[in-house]
C-alpha cells in the first residue's frame, strides 16, 4: 500500500506500516533529528499507532516537534555507552532521546545478561516521550526477561501528600512463553496516563472518578481541570504511590538522571519531553533450574485461562497489530494530512 493513496473511511485512512514509518522518519528529519534518531523514533511511534496505543502514537508528534523547535532536546545526540561493571552498563544519552541510547547499549547489555544471567542498563540525561513496551518486548522475543522503568514530569500527588511531585512513571515487563507472543504489560503508576487525560480533554469527555484533582486539590472528573493547575493521583492509593516512588529511585537516583521535579523547562516554550532517566534489567532465564522458563510461563497462562481469564495484558495490542498489518494502520485522516505537510 502506498503512503500516497490511503483508503478513506469516514475521517480515517489506512496506511501501510512501513509507509507510516517512512512518513514519520521524514517528519523527524525535517524537524531537526539525525536520520539515525529519526529511524528509531519513527518505528517506535508507528508501532504504537499500529498496536492501538494511541496515547503514545501520532498523537505525540506535535509534542516531539515543538520540543525539538524549542531546543530543549538534542535530536542529533550521540549516546555514550560505558561498560561500568560485569552486570552494569551506563549510557549518557547526551540530552537526546532514550530510545537511541537503549539501541546503542543493546548489544553489550544482551551479551552481559547472557554471560552473567542478569544485567542492568542505566540511561541518564535522556528524554522518554513514548510507550515503554517497545523497549522491553524485543528482549522477550529473543528469550530474555526484561523490566524497565522511566520517570516523567511532576504531575502526580504522592498518596497522603498535598501537592504533585512524582511523574506518571510507567513500569513495563516482558517475559517469553512457549506457545505465543511474550507476556508483556506496560502501565503508568498514575491512575491514568497524562496522554489519556489530554485525549479526553480534546474529545470533551469526562474522566472516571478517582483519577485526578483540580487546582484546589479537590477530586474532579474534568480533564481540563486536571491539566490546568490540577494533578493526577497514583493508581491504587498508597500501593501505586510506593511503586511510583520506586520508579523515581530506579530511573533517576540509580541512573544519575533527573527526578521528575528536577528539571525546569520554563525557558523552553513548547518543550514537552521529560528530561529524566530510564532503567532496564535484563535476565537470561536459561539459567533457571528445572523446566524451561518459557514452559513455566506458558503453564501460568494456561492456568489463568482455566481460571476464567479472557484477556491477558498485551492481547488487545496484538489483536490490533494483526489487523493493522493485514489491512493497514488506521489513522485519523486530518492527522495523516498534517504529517504529510510536516514531512515536506
Ligand atoms: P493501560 O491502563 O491502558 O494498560 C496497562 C496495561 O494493562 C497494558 O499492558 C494493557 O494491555 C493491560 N490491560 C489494560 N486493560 C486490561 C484488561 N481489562 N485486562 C487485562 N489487561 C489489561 O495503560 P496506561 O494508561 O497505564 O499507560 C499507557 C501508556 O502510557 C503506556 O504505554 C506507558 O508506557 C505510557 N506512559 C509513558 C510515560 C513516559 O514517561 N514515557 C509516562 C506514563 C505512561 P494492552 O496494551 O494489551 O491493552
Ligand atoms: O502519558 O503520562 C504520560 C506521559 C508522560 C510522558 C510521556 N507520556
Amino acid at each position: 500500500m502506498s503512503a500516497q493513496s490511503p483508503i478513506v473511511e469516514n475521517a480515517t485512512a489506512l496506511i501501510g506500516f512501513n509507509d507510516l514509518v517512512g512518513l514519520l522518519h521524514a517528519v523527524f528529519v525535517k524537524h531537526g533529528t539525525s536520520p539515525e534518531v529519526a529511524a528509531i523514533l519513527a518505528r517506535n511511534c508507528a508501532s504504537a499507532e499500529r498496536d492501538g496505543a494511541h496515547s503514545h502514537g501520532i498523537f505525540r508528534i506535535p509534542g516531539y516537534l515543538s520540543t525539538l523547535a524549542s531546543g530543549w532536546v538534542d535530536g542529533k545526540a550521540t549516546p555514550v555507552v560505558t561498560d561500568v561493571a560485569s552486570g552494569f552498563v551506563r549510557v549518557d544519552a547526551g540530552n537526546g532521546f532514550a530510545q537511541p541510547a537503549l539501541e546503542a547499549a543493546r548489544p553489550l547489555l544482551v551479551a552481559k545478561a547472557r554471560s552473567a544471567g542478569i544485567a542492568l542498563l542505566a540511561i541518564h540525561n535522556s528524554h522518554h516521550f513514548a510507550a515503554l513496551w517497545p523497549d522491553v518486548e524485543p528482549f522477550a522475543e529473543e528469550g530474555l526477561v526484561a523490566l524497565s522503568v522511566v520517570n516523567s514530569m511532576t504531575c502526580v500527588v504522592p498518596h497522603g501528600a498535598d501537592r504533585p511531585l512524582f511523574g506518571t512513571n510507567p513500569i513495563a515487563f516482558a517475559a517469553p512463553r512457549a506457545d505465543g507472543a511474550p507476556i508483556v504489560f506496560d502501565l503508568a503508576t498514575s491512575a491514568i496516563a497524562h496522554g489519556d487525560v489530554q485525549i479526553a480533554a480534546r474529545k470533551g469527555e469526562r474522566l472516571p472518578p478517582g483519577m485526578g484533582v483540580d487546582s484546589l486539590g479537590q477530586p474532579t472528573t474534568d480533564p481540563k481541570a486536571v491539566l490546568e493547575g490540577g494533578a493526577l493521583l497514583p493508581f491504587g492509593g498508597h500501593k501505586g504511590s510506593a511503586l511510583s516512588m520506586m520508579v523515581e529511585l530506579l530511573a533517576a537516583a540509580l541512573t544519575g538522571g533527573n527526578f521528575s521535579f528536577e528539571f525546569n523547562w520554563a525557558d523552553h516554550p513548547g518543550a514537552r519531553t521529560p528530561w529524566t532517566g530510564q532503567l532496564l534489567i535484563v535476565i537470561d532465564p536459561s539459567k533457571t533450574a528445572g523446566q524451561s522458563f518459557a514452559e513455566r510461563s506458558q503453564e501460568l497462562v494456561r492456568q489463568m485461562h482455566a481460571a476464567g481469564l479472557r484477556r491477558l495484558p498485551g492481547d488487545r495490542r496484538h489483536r490490533t497489530r494483526a489487523k493493522s498489518l493485514e489491512e493497514g494502520v488506521e489513522v485519523d485522516l486530518e492527522a495523516l494530512n498534517q504529517l504529510r505537510d510536516w514531512a515536506t
